[in-house]
């Protein structure tokens, strides 16, 4: 059986209906958790692992470019430094043949150019790279062999 609601039922209905609205206004903080921080699913975790990651990577690489820089430019001295030295070794070893010596051979041979025969070198050389003056006309890798 059916009744249609009387008035006195539908005020009772909406009292009803606005003490639970009420209540759940009410209640609102204490019975749902508080909104979501940054972390809370899985992920915005990530993303903010990742971002913490980049920051210490960030942070790594700086102080560590630092480092690298200071490493550097101590090495940098070092490496002149020994230059320097290893070039007064050889300017005082030989002080002419670094300059005037061709690197293509093992002899002495001046640098091309100029040209030079062999009646220009002194004894026979070895050819260490190319025959720039073409001394080796075999091309067997001695030149001017032939006195
Ligand atoms: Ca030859």
């Amino acid at each position: 059986m059916t009744s249609k609601p009387n008035g006195r039922q539908v005020t009772r209905a909406a009292v009803a209906a606005v003490a639970v609205a009420t209540l759940l206004l009410a209640g609102c903080g204490e019975e749902f958790p508080p909104p979501p921080e940054s972390g809370n699913t899985p992920g915005e975790r990530y993303r903010e692992e990742q971002r913490q990651q980049n920051e210490e990577a960030l942070a790594r690489a700086a102080r560590s470019d630092r480092a690298q820089q200071r490493r550097e430019g101590a090495l940098r001295l070092r490496r002149e430094r020994a230059a320097d030295r290893a070039e007064r070794a050889t300017e005082e070893a030989e002080p002419e043949e670094s300059e005037d010596c061709d690197s293509n051979y093992s002899g002495c041979v001046p640098v091309y150019p100029p040209d030079v025969n062999c009646e220009d070198v002194d004894g026979p050389v070895n050819v260490t790279g190319e025959d720039v003056h073409q001394l080796d006309r075999e091309g067997d890798g001695e030149a001017c062999e032939d006195p």
